[in-house]
């Protein structure tokens, strides 16, 4: 019996996911360009997934357990528990206007034009605040669509500001405050749970020691 955990292949998740396994005492070897490994002293198999991926892969039951930012949990709405804040790949989801914007608060939005890759959310916020706007869903390079004509807003994740400062937008308004966390599927069988407990047990031992 093996717990699986899926990880994000490449990107900002990536190397804080195997630290946080190294420091846990799990021995993984992560060889570029691999789908899966295992640890060879914790029975762990490992996939490299991308992140957007992680929830359903979780969902299914193709993994146990996955390591993903919470924003990615909550856009792709999977039926997934949330068992452990992590503390890294913090970030906030938040709307920016362009600097010239004249904005007074949430009202400023209505009919607006706002662009973001996290469509799912935005509509959440919007209507929780009662405000209707048209989302324009775009995969990347968001902070671009006020500058080209295309938003008058946009809904981006923000770690320092300097994507946004760059591009001559400022932040207005924080939807979503985010980190990496550990996913779980609904319904581990019992080894697999135990596996989990254990590992959560080390992971809050870790962070124990941080602080
Ligand atoms: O290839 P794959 O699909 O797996 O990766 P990805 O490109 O979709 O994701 P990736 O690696 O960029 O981010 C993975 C996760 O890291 C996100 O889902 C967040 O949970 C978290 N995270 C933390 C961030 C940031 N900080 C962040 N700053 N994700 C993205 N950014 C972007 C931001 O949108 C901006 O465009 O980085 C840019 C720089 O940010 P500033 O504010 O520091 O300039
Ligand atoms: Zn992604």
């Amino acid at each position: 019996m093996k717990l699986k955990i899926a990880i994000q292949k490449s990107g900002r998740l990536h190397e804080d996911s195997i630290k946080l396994l190294k420091e846990c005492g799990i021995d993984i070897n992560n060889g570029v360009n691999k789908l899966k490994t295992e640890a060879s002293n914790f029975p762990l198999e490992v996939f490299f997934l991308r992140d957007d991926d992680i929830p359903q892969y979780i969902e299914d039951g193709v993994a146990d357990i996955g390591i993903v930012g919470e924003n990615v949990v909550l856009e792709k709405q999977k039926q997934v528990n949330i068992v452990q804040k992590l503390g890294f790949g913090k970030c906030r989801l938040s709307m920016a206007v362009e600097k010239s914007f004249d904005y007074t608060g949430v009202q400023d939005l209505q009919n607006k034009r706002i662009a973001t890759s996290y469509p799912v959310i935005v509509a959440d916020f919007l209507e929780s605040n009662g405000i209707t706007a048209e989302i324009h869903e775009i995969s990347g390079s968001v902070e671009i669509a006020p500058g080209i004509g295309l938003a008058d807003a946009i809904c981006d994740l923000v770690s320092s500001g300097s994507t946004l400062f760059m591009n001559g937008l400022k932040e207005v308004e924080t939807v979503l405050k985010s980190e990496a966390v550990l996913a779980a599927n609904h319904n581990l069988q019992p080894a697999q749970q135990q596996l989990l407990d254990k590992l959560l047990f080390r992971i809050q031992a870790v962070k124990k020691a941080k602080n």
